[in-house]
């Protein structure tokens, strides 16, 4: 795959610079050089995108949406680079005449289209579905405004808005001509016609264009260019003719005018927690709408058939529920505007649709009032409401059993649409993440659907590109693998297992070791560069990178520092292995605990940083602004990562994977795909610790643990909540009374207290191990070996040989 030599690529990028930025090599910037190859790569990719489609035309296969109302991409040119097969001659070009390939590539801005594991999900899945050469497209929203970026000040996180698309933005194209309109609103006219069937026709709504932007998808080495399309909101054109000429409707046009750009205006920041904002509203439906009238007119365009066999060409994945309004807009599309009956529109819908569920966590289950629905979308409430209706009824009459739970079930209860029962009735397939998470799906959350319909339900655990998140991320360290067992892992990452034959070679454990020291030392002087805090590569680089959440324990980890600053205080000559604590989180911007966690973890590290009894054994680093780029520094760095969720939240995770991939080996608690990454290193592998599920959701249900008797009972735990209580821990009083009073009075609603001895004492054998560099190298290179599993590719072809037929 060498179409060039470093010397051709260098004159291309004279070349390209003269004719497209009018400027000398000399005196080309960043910028000018990032947007000059973002240019040769377009150029490379753009034969193979029009032929990919063409050919998706002509071929007969189901071909998969991919609907989500996130899609965290991160940067584009490397990976695309990379998947062009031009980035190691790109990377020498650029050095060639003396430029830092890393100083080029950052001059793109992260696509930030998501808040965490469920968009970058979706990002890996696309590189996935892409490289496996599968007939895919993703479907999201443009959003102008990506995740917040966060500063921080005085400890407290501040919310910038994050306007990505301030420059060009190299990848996208508009297409105009395929834009559609959406329609909010109005009123519904029934009309009985000669035949005695129902005619609906919909009167005075607000219309909205939807433009589609198309970025592309780069299969690796494959040829293979998919699309991820995303939509904007604009005003259709007889609107805006609309405004010159004032008339009764005047004020509601000129209002809906200025609510139609908002529509694709922000990505909400509130993840694991439901809001019922109808804007969030509005923006799932306008998702929705727009790509399944885009796939309709795209079946009648190529295909000779009735759209009753529309399931044997399309299916749609909707990544949680999220996009669920996808049933009832899919059964409205066929029945109003193409004529179907009901039972033809229900036979096609629950063939088409498959619902991913990504949280069991109650708080962030979708619930939309009804009244919502009913004034922004009139005609979807009525067939919401029929589709109840028939479920209700079926139970009735097929599940005499199931009577009494009518109510639990029901799509519509207490005036409010439970998305998540709207899902899996109108979904042929429903989902979990990971294999517990699955089975509490099953057996706990959806038990009784489950029992309604066994066939329906079935797990995929997550995976994660190891394009980007190996041989992108850590290069040195991909080398070292190809060195060792040859280049076939690229394209079957199950052939990483072929380490395990190196795990006691000398020459190899100190090969990985070397990359190890290096990336954390390029780590280190990252930290230097953001924070002016100095931190030993030669100490233990213990990572936990993930959104703020009660559920997902940073209070834990900090406890952890705190209890370790404590016995140095008392004891200054302990024996510790050196520790570097680094964390990066964003918390929602109205998730008040979560902010003071942020802070205790600030105030903890001002403390511990400087204080010369600690003599440099303890470092704390919280690096601002998490996002996908900060991640691919971080992770290949990391020597611990941290997966100490409360057992049964976490519903699978994801940076466990990338983690382990980069050789860090996990301290965890029994949850998500934690419990499938132990399956496979073994316990002498992994740190596990902690409640395990079965015994968490039993003292939900029956209470019995009393937080207040560990606080009593033990001292460190009394003295850590003391100080935080009285603003003693350090010189300066800060108190943190919300996360004392939420231990103690509101019970350790996430076990912290319960789990903290456990913790304690799986650190005790992590500083242990560290101590011995060989067998910690070995431990390392089995995780890497097994890593495999949980390339994104293998939960595709999962997806694609089981759910979507393709
Ligand atoms: C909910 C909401 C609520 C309203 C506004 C925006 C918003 C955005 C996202 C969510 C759902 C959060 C669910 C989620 O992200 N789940 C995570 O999915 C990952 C991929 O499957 C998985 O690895 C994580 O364990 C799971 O927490």
């Amino acid at each position: 795959m060498n179409k060039y030599t470093k010397e051709a690529f260098v004159n291309l990028l004279e070349d390209k610079l003269t004719r497209k930025r009018r400027i000398h090599m000399e005196d080309a910037s960043d910028k000018d050089l990032y947007y000059v190859i973002a240019s040769i790569v377009k150029d490379e990719l753009t034969p193979k995108w029009l032929d990919t489609q063409e050919k998706y035309k002509s071929n007969e296969t189901r071909q998969v949406y991919y609907l989500s109302m996130e899609f965290l991409i991160g940067r584009l040119l490397e990976s695309n680079l990379l998947n062009c097969g031009l980035l190691d001659v790109c990377n020498e070009a650029l050095r060639e005449i003396g430029r830092d390939p890393e100083e080029i590539y950052k001059n793109e801005h992260d696509a930030g289209l998501g808040n965490g594991g469920l968009g970058r999900l979706a990002a890996c899945f696309l590189d996935s579905i892409a490289s496996l050469n599968l007939p895919g497209h993703g479907s999201g929203i443009r959003y102008r405004y990506g995740l917040f970026e966060q500063r921080i000040i005085h400890g407290n996180q501040i919310e910038l808005p994050d306007y990505w698309l301030k420059e060009e933005y190299p990848w996208e194209t508009r297409k105009t001509d395929e834009a559609i309109e959406v329609h909010f609103g109005g009123s519904v006219h029934m009309h009985k016609k000669s035949d005695g069937t129902l005619e609906f026709s919909y009167h005075n709504t607000d219309k909205v264009m939807a433009v589609p932007y198309d970025v592309p998808v780069v299969g690796y080495q494959n040829n293979v260019v998919n699309t991820l399309r995303l939509w904007s909101a604009e005003l259709p054109q007889d609107e805006s003719d609309f405004l010159s000429e004032p008339s009764s409707q005047y004020y509601h046009h000129l209002d809906h005018t200025h609510s139609v750009e908002q529509i694709s205006g922000f990505l909400y920041p509130d993840d694991s927690s439901f809001e019922g904002k109808e804007l969030r509203l509005k923006q799932q439906y306008f998702l929705v709408s727009a790509t399944i009238k885009g796939i309709i007119n795209k079946f009648k365009d190529e295909h000779n058939l009735p759209l009753t066999s529309l399931q044997e060409k399309v299916v749609i994945q909707i990544n949680d529920t999220h996009p669920s309004l996808a049933v009832p807009e899919l059964m409205r599309i066929l029945m109003d505007e193409e004529g179907l009956n009901w039972k033809q529109a229900w036979n096609v819908t629950t063939k088409v649709i498959a619902y991913t569920n990504h949280t069991t966590l109650s708080e962030a289950l979708e619930k939309w009032p009804v009244s919502m629905i009913q004034n922004l979308l009139p005609r979807i409430f009525m067939i919401i409401n029929e589709i109840n209706e028939r479920f209700c009824q079926g139970i009735w009459f097929d599940h005499p059993e199931l009577r009494d739970s009518i109510p639990e079930l029901a799509i519509i209860a207490d005036d409010q649409v439970h998305m998540a029962h709207l899902a899996i009735v109108g979904s042929f397939s429903v989902n979990g993440v990971a294999r517990l998470h699955t089975e509490i799906l099953k057996t706990k959350e959806m038990k009784n659907f489950y029992t309604l319909y066994p066939r329906r339900f079935n797990n995929k655990t997550n995976g994660i590109t190891h394009r980007r998140w190996l041989l992108q991320v850590n290069p040195c360290l991909s080398k070292a693998i190809t060195e060792a067992i040859g280049p076939q892992w690229v394209k079957q990452p199950n052939k990483l297992i072929s380490l395990l034959r190196y795990s006691n070679d000398r020459p190899f454990l100190e090969k990985i070791d070397q990359v190890k020291r290096e990336n954390k030392q390029v780590l280190a002087n990252l930290i230097h560069k953001q924070t002016g805090v100095t931190v030993d590569e030669e100490s233990i680089f213990d990572v936990q990178i993930k959104r703020l959440h009660e559920y997902k324990r940073q209070l834990l980890n900090i406890f952890h520092v705190i209890y370790l600053y404590n016995e140095l205080k008392e004891n200054p000559s302990l024996d510790l292995t050196p520790r570097t604590f680094i964390f990066a989180a964003k918390a929602a911007p109205s998730y008040h605990l979560a902010k003071e966690v942020i802070k205790l973890i600030h105030h903890v590290a001002s403390i511990v940083n400087f204080d010369k009894t600690v003599n440099g054994k303890l470092k704390v680093i919280f690096l601002e602004n998490y996002n996908v780029s900060l991640a691919e520094k971080i992770i290949p760095a990391a020597d611990i990562s941290e997966q100490i969720s409360t057992a049964s939240k976490e519903a699978s995770g994801t940076g466990n994977m990338k983690m382990m991939m980069n050789g860090a080996l996990t301290v965890g608690t029994l949850d998500g795909a934690n419990i499938e990454i132990k399956d496979l290193v073994g316990d002498d592998n992994i740190f596990i610790f902690g409640l395990k599920a079965d015994e968490v959701l039993n003292y939900y249900k029956n209470g019995g643990y009393v937080a207040k008797d560990i606080y009593n009972t033990d001292e460190r735990v009394r003295k850590i909540l003391d100080q935080l209580n009285y603003g003693e821990f350090g010189a300066h009083e800060i108190e943190f009374k919300d996360i004392f009073y939420n231990i103690l009075y509101h019970n350790d609603p996430y076990f912290v207290l319960k789990d903290f001895d456990p913790y304690i004492e799986s650190h005790e054998l992590i500083e242990r191990a560290y101590r011995h560099k060989k067998s910690w190298q070995k431990m390392s290179v089995t995780n890497i070996a097994y890593s495999g599993k949980f390339s994104s590719d293998r939960t595709i072809k999962e997806y694609a040989s089981e759910i979507w037929k393709i």
